[in-house]
């Protein structure tokens, strides 16, 4: 049917009678609705909320077919539960672990892979990859087609782990396919699935991922939106603090250390981002104002700032952390 045209960018069905709707476009001959076709082109970017429920529905129907998977996440933002969309959907699967290229260089991928390896989540294999530095995609190729039960493939995971970012540089290694996925630095840019040919025996299948409403990035403007996202690879910043001390992210995240020995806090965030110590927390009631959690650390623990990066803290004591209320944090067994 005509009338069931979809973009290219997002998946959207594309519609020329509402202007606010998602899919608007002046002339449904387009390929794109107008959100990608300002994405694209004058990196204007406009929010949209997705809810979970239609993603978990587009898992089950995953879930439903004997095809392979590939989970993709952030590096710097592994997701608390990993085992969350294992419990949806057992299909085979990979693990994609992307955006390397922004992790400290020192960090072995052995390390990062044994770490997961231990949830024993049952992946086919566990990749490290850097779609944006093309790291270990010829690679990848080789495992999908290995793994793979159909044609069909499909391309899991949270918003903005770099899903179409991926599929977008499989087409352009592999594929004579012209067609673009829209990629952007602020979560739900793909709407809908969309089935892309890379070439007669494999087909990769985009979804819009998971949204993570704890997300940092759900609470600040898009110029720290940039900020946040680190293009290049984090220097480690490492504060030794001693009780009565803190730590100030921008105006978003204030760490106070109020009970234990000295201590070793390094932050693995962007380098575009602002921190500063305070000798001081006594009288100083800077950020004071957002929500408050105390955590009890343990020996070589992190604490994970959901969006931002995490802090690793190698030695026992007392934090307390002041962040917005509505941002996610806990903790877990050191990454690194
Ligand atoms: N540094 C770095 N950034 C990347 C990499 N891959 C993707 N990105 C960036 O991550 C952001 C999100 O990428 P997308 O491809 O839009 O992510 P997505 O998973 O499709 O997101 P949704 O469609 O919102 O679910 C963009 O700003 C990309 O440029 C990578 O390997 N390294
Ligand atoms: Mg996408």
């Amino acid at each position: 049917m005509n009338d069931e045209k979809r973009c290219q960018g997002c998946g959207v069905l594309l519609q020329d009678e509402n202007i606010l709707q998602e899919g608007y476009t002046t002339n449904k001959e387009n390929d794109l609705c107008q959100r990608c076709f300002r994405m694209k082109n004058y990196g204007e970017y406009q929010v949209v909320t997705k809810s979970n429920d239609e993603y978990v529905n587009i898992l089950k129907g995953v879930g439903e077919t004997k095809d392979l998977v590939l989970y993709i996440t952030d590096l710097l933002n592994l997701e608390q539960n990993l085992e969350e969309i294992r419990s949806i959907i057992d299909n085979k699967m990979i693990l994609v672990l992307n955006k390397k290229d922004v992790f400290p260089q020192s960090v072995k991928e052995e390390k990062l892979k044994q770490y997961i390896e231990k949830k024993n989540l049952n992946f086919e294999e566990i990749i490290v990859i850097s779609t944006a530095k093309n790291y270990n995609i010829d690679y990848l190729l080789k495992r999908i087609k290995f793994y793979q039960t159909s044609k069909n493939v499909y391309v899991i995971g949270h918003t903005n782990a770099g899903k179409s970012s991926l599929i977008n540089k499989l087409i352009k290694n592999y594929s004579t396919n012209l067609q673009e996925l829209t990629e952007s630095p602020l979560p739900s840019t793909t709407l809908s699935t969309i089935t892309i040919d890379i070439d007669e025996h494999l087909t990769l299948i985009d979804t819009p991922g998971l949204v993570d409403n704890g997300s940092i990035l759900n609470h600040v403007d898009r110029d720290m939106v940039k900020r946040i996202n680190a293009k290049k690879e984090i220097k480690p910043r490492t504060y030794q603090l001693k009780k009565n001390q803190s730590i100030i992210i921008e105006d978003l995240v204030r760490i106070d250390y109020v009970e234990g020995e000295k201590n070793s806090f390094t932050l693995f965030i962007s380098n575009d981002l602002r921190v500063r110590r305070l000798l001081n927390l006594i009288n100083n009631s800077e950020l004071k104002d957002k929500n408050k959690i105390t955590y009890q650390m343990k020996y070589d623990e992190d604490l994970v700032i959901s969006g931002l990066g995490f802090v690793k803290i190698v030695d026992k004591g007392t934090i307390d952390i002041y962040v917005d209320k509505d941002v996610d944090t806990f903790i877990r067994r050191s990454l690194i």
